[in-house]
């Protein structure tokens, strides 16, 4: 954050509250929320408005027209240490309207109240018809140069640093809706390079549902909330959406992902990102290659059980937003590189027989390795949600030089549509010139007026030619590095409404897809239809999409067919001849335990003696620790994070217990349902709880001293993935060394080859 006066003044605020308070343990772990802790009492003595949080970040301060203003961020927010009228004249009081006497009615003339009630009223714009719950944050991407021989766009150039703010999305909930539900994830990314700004708005599974943007309304109505009831919200588990896709079979590739562990994620940042549709680079002397994107996870890709998915909905609804939020207030930031599979560009458009044009279709990257181009860096927070991730507008068409489109016909609706959605969430035309849109280069556009227009433009000629404005804005050429659109040649053909005869084959990759999995993921996939169906009423839509399974594998529509009560059906088109890709599972692989949490269970009466120890490493190695004990304050000196009653093992990404605590004086039924009834357990019952679920959800389990007692009691002493040791040092570092494969995947055993 810039240093700036009001903010030098609230230091000061800031430091003697700290001190006088004594809350800086509050501020011990991420998710504090305000930059200072508060007083006990209400503040009286005027002073400017507090810093942002250090993580927080905001957008540039540019120009609607995208010249820098050298003015600082928080020059953005509220101004002085007065409470105001929105157009700055200082107010006495808030707290009363203005009446004809105290019992009066209330006088129209109340020009305090008006104003506030009616800005009030209109507070809310419209959600985002798909997409609209999300998560968005700042950051840097750098580019290794490696893309330079084949696009000339500047900021692929080796070195070079672009800003950028991504936003990551659910599809099918609406804004307040649960984020581990089962969904694909969108995966926007803005970069505001210094020649236009480039949007890749891409999503956490390389192929769609749909091979024709036509049909966006129809999949987006069959998954949404039934029109009648609005029920069920942010799901998949239901008639139409199952109704649609065993009728429109070329979603079934698309949705084998979504039934795999990649529609539940652990993470943002243990997510993949793909741009789905192949895009064409243009270098410098005007020669193409065509690509695909991706973003590769520093963390590895890693996914929530589903047990757990389900009890996080319930418990932190907004689980992925504060991951996010959290890992970058502890400064484990998020990574990722950007790479590219490059393909010739040829006027089939194909490659090792897969059409470059249909977005149902991947190329697996064992025939096409994907390249490291650059890396994706998410250090700042928003300061203000919705100036920054509501107000973003991202759109397919913010193209920069070197970067082009192709002729795949679900990215040219995508085209039509990213504009024309904005105008009605965002207002009118000039959503650009929102803050967070603003480009950081120059604006000259010829484009006037229109509701919200924030730039105050000179001159007498907004049209070409002119020369009653010296004949500004002049066009530009290669030298002044234009936007190319590549002069790809257009088949003469008849108009039809018609897709190529490649379009047709909707079940090869699907098999690819479940044939790459390992048994654990099959058992998933299983798992996941065979619920999701089951929720369906309609027996007529269960075996139509029964009869889509068996052209993928007779394993898992048996598997299925069988949980769902139902005869098994014959495939109706030959089973594919596939190649797996071992790059689509999951499982198998090591990966930093950065910004992870780790749950530790202390004894207040017990032997405190390793924990501050342990505490320590589990920050040095970027992870976050949170203290669990009977209740909240602080246990020798640390503080207490969580309590059995607050606490669930879902949080936590490994349990450790330092001690055996018995059970507390809330550890009854009618305080805390989740202590069961009396047992002859001398442990807490909700932290047996805690380890049978986190033993249930393959999480590593480590434990010394006392807290060996608590592994007995549970019933895991022994099973794989539980560790036990003379000093907590020695359980932390086999610990995290299990950790490194993200589950203990020994843990579920599978019945599927
Ligand atoms: Fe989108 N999509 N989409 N989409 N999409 C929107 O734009 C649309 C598609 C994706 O965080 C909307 O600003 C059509 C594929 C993301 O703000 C809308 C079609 C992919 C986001 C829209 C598609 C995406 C959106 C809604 C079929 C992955 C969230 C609000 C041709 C490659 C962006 C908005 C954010 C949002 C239209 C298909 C990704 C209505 C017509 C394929 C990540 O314009």
């Amino acid at each position: 954050m810039e240093s700036s006066k009001p903010s030098q003044i609230v230091k000061g605020v800031v430091e003697a509250a700290v001190e006088k308070v004594g809350d800086a343990l509050a501020l011990d772990v991420p998710g504090a929320p305000g930059s200072a802790p508060p007083s006990l009492e209400e503040p009286t003595t005027p002073h400017g408005p507090l810093p942002p949080k250090d993580e927080q970040g905001a957008p540039d301060t540019r120009t609607p027209t995208g010249a820098e203003t050298g003015v600082p961020k928080i020059a953005k927010g509220q101004q002085g240490a007065y409470l105001t009228t929105a157009n700055g004249a200082r107010l006495r009081d808030t707290d009363h309207s203005l009446k004809a006497g105290p019992r009066g009615p209330v006088l129209l003339q109340d020009h305090h109240l008006r104003e506030k009630i009616t800005h009030f009223d209109h507070e809310r714009i419209p959600e985002r018809v798909v997409h609209a719950r999300g998560a968005g944050a700042h950051g840097v991407f750098v580019a290794n140069g490696a893309a330079e021989k084949v696009t000339r766009a500047g900021f692929l150039k080796k070195g070079r640093e672009t800003p950028v703010f991504v936003r990551f999305s659910t599809v099918l909930g609406s804004r307040g809706s649960a984020d581990t539900v089962r969904d694909t994830r969108g995966f926007a990314t803005k970069f505001y390079t210094d020649e236009g700004t480039f949007d890749l708005v891409g999503n956490n599974i390389p192929v769609f549902f749909i091979q024709d943007a036509i049909k966006f309304p129809d999949v987006i109505h069959a998954g949404k909330p039934h029109p009648d009831r609005e029920i069920p919200q942010a799901q998949s588990a239901h008639d139409t959406f199952w109704d649609f896709v065993s009728l429109h079979t070329e979603a079934q590739h698309h949705t084998i992902w979504n039934m795999s562990d990649r529609g539940i994620p652990r993470s943002y940042r243990t997510m993949e990102g793909f741009g789905v549709h192949t895009f064409r680079l243009v270098d410098e002397a005007g020669a193409t290659v065509l690509v695909k994107f991706h973003w590769k996870p520093k963390l590895g890709v890693h996914s929530l059980e589903w047990e757990e998915a389900q009890l996080i909905g319930g418990m932190d609804p907004d689980f992925h937003r504060r991951d996010l939020y959290d890992a970058i207030e502890a400064g484990a930031y998020p990574e990722w590189e950007l790479g590219i599979q490059v393909f010739p560009d040829t006027p089939e458009e194909t490659f090792a027989g897969v059409d470059l044009l249909d977005p149902t279709k991947i190329v697996p990257e064992e025939l096409a390795p994907v390249q490291p181009i650059g890396t994706l860096t998410l250090n700042k927070t928003p300061t203000n949600y919705f100036a920054e991730v509501e107000q973003v507008a991202f759109h397919v068409g913010h193209l920069p030089p070197g970067i082009d489109v192709t002729n795949d016909p679900l990215m040219q609706g995508r085209l039509f549509s990213y504009v024309d959605t904005q105008l009605t969430r965002l207002g009118g035309p000039n959503f650009t010139q929102i803050p967070i849109n603003r480009p950081h280069a120059d604006v000259n556009d010829m484009l006037r007026d229109g509701f919200h227009q924030h730039a105050v433009h000179a001159g007498v000629a907004p049209y070409r030619p002119n020369s009653l404005d010296g004949g500004n804005p002049f066009p530009a050429g290669d030298r002044e590095h234009a936007f190319v659109d590549t002069p790809v040649t257009v088949a003469e053909a008849p108009k039809v409404r018609a897709s190529p005869a490649s379009f047709d084959d909707h079940y090869s990759q699907v098999r690819l897809f479940w044939q790459s999995m390992s048994p654990v993921e099959k058992e998933h996939i299983i798992r996941a239809y065979t619920f999701e169906l089951g929720k369906c009423y309609h027996q007529a839509i269960k075996e139509r999409q029964l009869q889509c399974l068996a052209n993928v594998d007779p394993v898992l529509c048996e598997q299925v067919a069988t949980g769902l009560g139902l005869p098994v059906p014959q495939p109706t088109v030959p089973l594919a001849e596939v190649q797996p890709s071992p790059a689509l599972s999951q499982v198998g692989r090591e990966w930093p335990a950065d910004g992870r949490m780790v749950g530790i269970v202390v004894d207040a009466q017990g032997d405190l003696g390793d924990v501050h120890e342990v505490r320590r490493a589990v920050s040095a190695a970027g992870m976050v620790p949170l203290l669990i004990a009977a209740h909240g304050g602080t246990v020798d000196g640390l503080p207490v994070q969580r309590t059995f009653a607050t606490g669930r093992s879902v949080e936590f990404d490994a349990v450790l217990l330092a001690g055996a605590p018995a059970p507390a004086p809330d550890a009854v039924p009618a305080r805390d349902a989740k202590a069961g009834a009396p047992g002859s357990a001398t442990v807490d019952p909700r932290v047996l709880m805690l380890v049978e679920e986190a033993w249930r959800h393959a999480k590593v389990i480590g434990a010394w001293g006392a807290g060996a007692e608590v592994l007995h009691q549970a019933g895991v002493t022994g099973t794989p993935g539980v560790v036990t040791g003379g000093s907590g040092a020695e359980v932390l570092t086999e610990v995290q060394r299990l950790m490194a494969a993200h589950r203990v995947w020994e843990r579920f055993p599978a019945s599927v080859a």
